[in-house]
């Protein structure tokens, strides 16, 4: 007999991207230069049509990040034709009826501030918190959700560091990660701090969250103190350390889910299952019920901001939403508050180091010409997301 689960009322259905993977012309941020990405998705010309596709596919939210450095070029000029293109998208969403969710920073960073060390510098908590408020300023009334960092600890551990090296900038160090991290939280707690005065002042509903990227770490063998001491340790920097400094100063708790993690004392084990993506990542949908059961303890409101896979051929896909959605259903039923699910991507786009090889897209983008065209998984997440229930 078929098992039906049901999303709660006012489930978000969506899917995000970030602005340099996929607008397309970025030439003054720390990326530009090292890894340009060229038109990527031309999205910035682009986006009224990938709204109309993602309404089309039945989807009522986008998460989408504003990119600083067209924002601010130069540091505290801010550029106003910039901030109309922004404007118009969230516009844009808001006439489709789709809910829209900002990040604020996800990888990249204003060439001016990269060049002063990015956020391993003590100054760049006032400049994200000043770069931050002047967004509030300008669309707090037309963005429903506020992400203030995309998965802080990749960014301080794997793409700041790597970044760094490329720019010549020097090599990444143990004090640079942990001062960024630092930095990230006191950006994240000012962030919030400002927001939610501002919306008191103003009258406005605010919610602020962070995505954060955990994990699902299990012991290789249970019985083994040592495997289950680094699981311990794992699960506590990776998943609790960055989320137990913030956790009074979030509306809610946004969770990318990608990796599950079997820990042999003191190494990660490759992964042999039979469901690998384009990427060699391993598929593991169970991985986000424990992620998710995880994160109940901080008791507050939990959207999926991302969750995805490389699929050039989309060969995984209809199957590895269907199988994550089936676990996040249990989540729920466990009470377990989810309210939302962000898959990544709406469309193919530019994985950093990676390029334009890797194909997370609902819709495939055809670089050459720019066409758009939906995989068969997108409509069938898009089955789901119409009936708000997924039939198993
Ligand atoms: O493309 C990235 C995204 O920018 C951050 N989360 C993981 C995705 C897939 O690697």
């Amino acid at each position: 007999m078929a098992k039906i689960i049901h999303f709660p009322q006012d489930f978000l259905w969506g899917s995000a991207t970030s602005a340099y993977q996929v607008e397309g012309g970025i030439e003054n941020s720390d990326w530009s230069r090292i890894f340009p990405a060229g038109l990527a998705c031309d999205h910035y010309r682009l986006y009224e049509k990938d709204f109309d596709l993602l309404k089309e596919l039945s989807q009522n939210a986008y998460r989408f990040s504003i990119e600083w450095s067209r924002i601010e070029p130069t540091e505290g000029r801010f550029n106003e034709k910039e901030i109309e293109h922004y404007r118009r998208v969230l516009k844009a969403l808001r006439e489709r009826g789709v809910k829209s969710m900002v990040t604020l920073h996800h990888f990249t960073l204003p060439l001016w501030l990269a060049r002063r060390g990015g956020f391993a510098n003590s100054q760049s908590v006032f400049y994200f918190s000043r770069f931050a408020e002047k967004m509030f300023k300008e669309y707090g009334e037309i963005v429903d959700f506020w992400v203030t960092l995309n998965e802080p600890l990749i960014y301080a551990t794997v793409m700041a560091p790597l970044l760094k090296k490329k720019n010549g900038l020097g090599l990444p160090d143990l004090p640079a990660i942990l001062l960024t991290i630092k930095n990230e939280i006191s950006a994240h707690r000012k962030t919030h701090e400002v927001f939610h005065r501002l919306a008191k002042e103003s009258k406005t509903a605010v919610y602020v969250g962070i995505a954060k990227n955990n994990a699902y770490f299990v012991p290789f063998n249970p019985k083994s103190f040592l495997d289950r001491l680094a699981v311990g340790l794992c699960r506590y920097f990776w998943n609790g350390y960055f989320l137990d400094r913030i956790k009074d100063r979030l509306d809610f708790i946004g969770l990318n889910y990608y990796f599950h993690h079997q820990i042999k004392f003191p190494f990660f084990l490759k992964q042999k299952k039979k469901l690998i993506s384009d990427l060699g990542w391993e598929v593991f949908p169970e991985g986000i019920y424990h992620a998710l059961l995880e994160l109940k303890k901080y008791q507050l409101p939990i959207y999926i901001t991302e969750n995805g896979v490389a699929d050039a051929e989309d060969k995984l896909r209809e199957e590895f939403i269907e199988g994550h959605l089936s676990w996040i259903g249990r989540a729920i039923e466990e009470e377990v508050d989810v309210r939302g699910y962000f898959h990544w991507s709406l469309i193919d786009n530019f994985e950093w180091d990676k390029g334009f090889g890797p194909r997370f897209g609902l819709i495939e983008i055809d670089y050459e010409t720019m066409e758009r065209k939906i995989r068969p998984s997108a409509r069938e997440y898009a089955k789901i997301s119409r009936e708000n229930k997924l039939v198993q």
